[in-house]
């Protein structure tokens, strides 16, 4: 991981190495954290966050849901993510917004640690590989059903979603896949460890509900919003795997893993073996409206200066 200088905390900037947390931190136990996944990208008018209001609105759903209202609007975590990322002169980066249950008293009840707000940033490359976003990648379906939102809410990004995310990846690498795809406990398509799932089928495409739980992803609204522009029909249902065997193209997407391929579920070739026609339009569009050569989508954009 690169390194930069600058953490900003509860109102304070601290250098990266005194950014540190007691070990009865309450999140560090319980999973009582909610956070977000930001990218800004280098334009010709310098760094621009992508779709930083809506990354903070679902900051503050996801905190109303875990009952820890924090002080701080979305326009000013906006600024203060601006100046996080010309403080440490970054231009490409990744940014982690994070909303937690600190340090105070151990316990289940969380309502007696503070909430504690932090966000960093860093330079962060492609999620599956450069390779991966060309060529697509290889995907094992998970033995791990995704969480259900009896167990867990899915419309919340909290930490603690991610010990099944974790496990699916996990169990992915270690069977020699490059990520992992969850069905949720009524067997339907739900999503990857950290991405929304995509199929082409005969030029429409579709993507599972919220409610099959697949995280509201804020890439996964873009793509949709892409995909009409570039005037395919875009529909959200319920999705049984079979479909993700006979798509023509499939793909992920996320703010970490961006717009990527996927090419082979456990060991089945899924359409070509290759990046599609479809998902090259839709990825390289993507690119062009996050690096700001599509003045179409600059409403997506926060410039930093
Ligand atoms: N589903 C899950 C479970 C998920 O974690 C993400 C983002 C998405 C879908 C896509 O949502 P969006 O980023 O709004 O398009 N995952 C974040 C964390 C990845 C990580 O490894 O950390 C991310 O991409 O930032």
């Amino acid at each position: 991981m690169q390194k930069t200088k600058w953490i900003w905390k509860n109102g304070e900037w601290i250098e990266w190495e005194n950014a540190t947390t007691h070990i009865l931190t309450h999140a560090l136990h319980y999973g009582t954290g909610v956070f977000e996944g930001v990218r800004a990208y280098e334009t010709d008018k310098g760094p621009a966050i992508f779709r930083a209001n809506e990354h903070y609105a679902r900051l503050k759903d996801s905190a109303k849901i875990y009952e820890m209202a924090y002080d701080y609007s979305s326009e000013q975590l906006i600024e203060i993510t601006r100046q996080l990322i010309e403080r440490n002169e970054l231009a490409s980066c990744y940014i982690r917004p994070i909303v937690y249950r600190g340090y105070g008293e151990m316990g289940l009840n969380p309502l007696k640690s503070p909430v504690d707000v932090a966000i960093a940033a860093w330079s962060w490359g492609t999620y599956l590989g450069e390779e991966g976003l060309e060529k697509g990648i290889r995907c094992k379906m998970s033995s791990w059903a995704r969480l259900d939102s009896r167990i867990l809410p899915l419309m919340a990004k909290a930490t603690a979603n991610y010990a099944n995310s974790a496990l699916a990846k996990m169990e992915a690498i270690s069977c020699g896949y490059d990520e992992a795809i969850l069905l949720n406990v009524n067997g339907l398509v739900a999503e990857g460890p950290g991405e929304n799932i995509f199929v082409v089928k005969n030029g429409v495409i579709y993507t599972p509900l919220f409610s099959d739980g697949a995280l509201a992803g804020i890439t996964a609204d873009a793509v949709m919003r892409l995909a009409r522009d570039l005037g395919h029909e875009v529909v959200q249902r319920n999705m049984i795997r079979d479909e993700l065997f006979l798509a023509d193209e499939l793909f992920f997407t996320g703010t970490a893993a961006e717009v990527t391929p996927i090419r082979e579920i456990d060991g089945r070739v899924i359409g070509q073996g290759k990046r599609g026609p479809v998902t090259a339009r839709i990825q390289t569009l993507f690119f062009d409206v996050v690096k700001g050569k599509n003045s179409q989508y600059k409403e997506w954009l926060t410039h930093t200066r």
